[in-house]
C-alpha cells in the first residue's frame, strides 16, 4: 500500500517549485501532483507522481484533481511577480487573485463534501509593503507584519488581498450560516523576502538584480544593475525558503497564533552583494544604471522584516546568513551548475 501523502504544487515550474520539488522528493513521503500552465521542466519530472498542464483558473480540472488524488496539502506557488505584473496588471490580477480565490473555493468545496481538511500553503512577499519614501524606510528599519500594508504594485496588492481571503476561508467563511466547527481550509502563509537560488535565474521580479548579478558573474558576463548601489531589502537563499515552507506546513496548528508570518535570511545592499560577487569573480564588472520605476518599487519595500512571530510560534531559524549563503551555497552550487549546464530560466 502507498502511504505517501498526496500534495498539489501549483506554478510548479517556477523558481520556488524548482527548489521545493526536489526537496520534497528527497524526503520521500509525498506523492507530488504538479499543476502549471507550461510543460514541466524535464529535470523536475522524475520527482512527480502526476504532471498536469492546465490553467489554475480551470476549476473543473482543479476540483477533479483534488478529489481524484485526495490532496491533503496545497503549495499554491502560481503567481505573476512584481515586474511582470506591471506589464499586464489585468492578467496579473486574474492569475494572482482569481487563481487563488478559485483554488480556495474548489478546495473548500471538496474538503467540505469529503469531511476533511486541506492545508493551503501560500507564499506571500515583501511586496505587500509600501513605504512612502526613502527617509521613512531608513527611519523605520525593520517592519512587522501589520505595518505599512500599502503596496504600490499590482502583485503586492494581489498578495495582500489573497492573504486576507485565505484567512477568511480558514476562519470566517459564511459566518452567517451554520458551519462545521472547524472549517476545512487550514490556511498558512509566509511572506518571503527576495529569494536567491543557485538553480534558476528568475525573471519577472524586481528583487531579481541580486540573483542576476551573481549568475551573470558566474557566466563571465558583466552586469548593469537596475537599482542604486545603496538599495537595501531583505533576502534569503532557496534552501531557507524551502525550509520555511516545510516548517510552517508541519507546525502544530495550536502553536500558530497568526496566519501570516514574515521570514527573512539577511538584509543586504546591492553594493554588498556586488562586493561578495567580486571577491569570487574578480573580473566581473558590475555597474549601476537605475531604472527609476523599478527603483521606486524596491524603495517601497522594507530594508528588513521582523520575523520574531515565526521564530516564536514555529521555531523559524534561517540556516544561512549572507556569508554562509555565498560561501556554502551560492558560489559552489552555481559554479557546479554552470560547469554542467544545468541552469534554468524561470518566470
Ligand atoms: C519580486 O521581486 O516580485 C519577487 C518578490 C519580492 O516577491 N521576487
Amino acid at each position: 500500500m502507498n502511504n505517501k501523502e498526496p500534495i498539489l504544487i501549483t506554478g510548479a515550474n517556477g523558481e520556488v517549485g524548482h527548489g521545493l520539488i526536489p526537496k520534497l522528493s528527497e524526503l520521500g513521503n509525498y506523492d507530488i501532483v504538479s499543476l502549471d500552465i507550461r510543460e514541466l521542466d524535464e529535470e523536475l519530472k522524475p520527482h512527480i507522481h502526476e504532471t498536469i498542464v492546465a490553467d489554475i483558473l480551470d476549476s473543473t480540472v482543479v476540483k477533479n484533481l483534488l478529489k481524484e488524488h485526495a490532496i491533503t496539502t496545497i503549495f499554491h506557488l502560481a503567481a505573476i511577480l512584481s515586474t511582470g505584473g506591471e506589464k499586464d496588471p489585468f492578467r496579473a490580477h486574474q492569475v494572482n487573485v482569481n487563481g487563488t480565490t478559485s483554488l480556495l473555493e474548489s478546495s473548500y468545496q471538496v474538503a467540505l463534501s469529503e469531511k476533511r481538511t486541506i492545508k493551503f500553503i501560500f507564499p506571500s512577499t515583501i511586496a505587500v509593503y509600501g513605504i512612502p519614501d526613502l527617509e521613512t524606510k531608513k527611519k523605520v528599519g525593520t517592519v512587522k507584519e501589520d505595518g505599512f500594508n500599502a503596496p504600490i504594485t499590482m502583485y503586492g496588492i494581489n498578495k495582500l488581498y489573497c492573504e486576507r481571503v485565505g484567512t477568511y476561508y480558514s476562519k470566517f467563511y459564511k459566518i452567517l450560516e451554520t458551519r462545521p466547527e472547524v472549517l476545512p481550509i487550514d490556511f498558512r502563509c509566509v511572506r518571503f523576502p527576495g529569494i536567491i537560488s543557485a538553480m534558476t535565474v528568475p525573471s519577472g521580479g524586481t528583487s531579481d538584480y541580486a540573483p542576476e548579478m551573481i549568475h551573470s558573474a558566474a557566466r563571465g558576463e558583466g552586469y548593469e544593475s537596475f537599482v542604486r548601489s545603496d538599495t537595501v531589502i531583505p533576502f534569503m537563499v532557496m534552501p531557507d525558503a524551502v525550509k520555511a515552507l516545510l516548517t510552517l506546513t508541519n507546525a502544530p496548528k495550536e502553536k500558530l497564533t497568526q496566519g501570516i508570518y514574515n521570514v527573512s535570511g539577511f538584509s543586504a545592499t546591492a553594493e554588498q552583494i556586488a562586493g561578495l560577487v567580486n571577491q569570487v569573480f574578480p573580473d566581473s564588472s558590475i555597474s549601476y544604471n537605475p531604472d527609476q520605476n523599478r527603483q521606486k518599487i524596491v524603495d517601497s519595500w522594507p530594508a528588513a522584516v521582523d520575523d520574531s512571530a515565526a521564530k516564536r510560534d514555529w521555531g523559524w531559524k534561517p540556516d544561512y546568513d549572507i556569508l554562509k549563503a555565498f560561501n556554502e551555497y551560492l558560489i559552489p552550487e552555481i559554479q557546479d551548475r554552470y560547469k554542467n549546464n544545468q541552469i534554468n530560466p524561470t518566470g
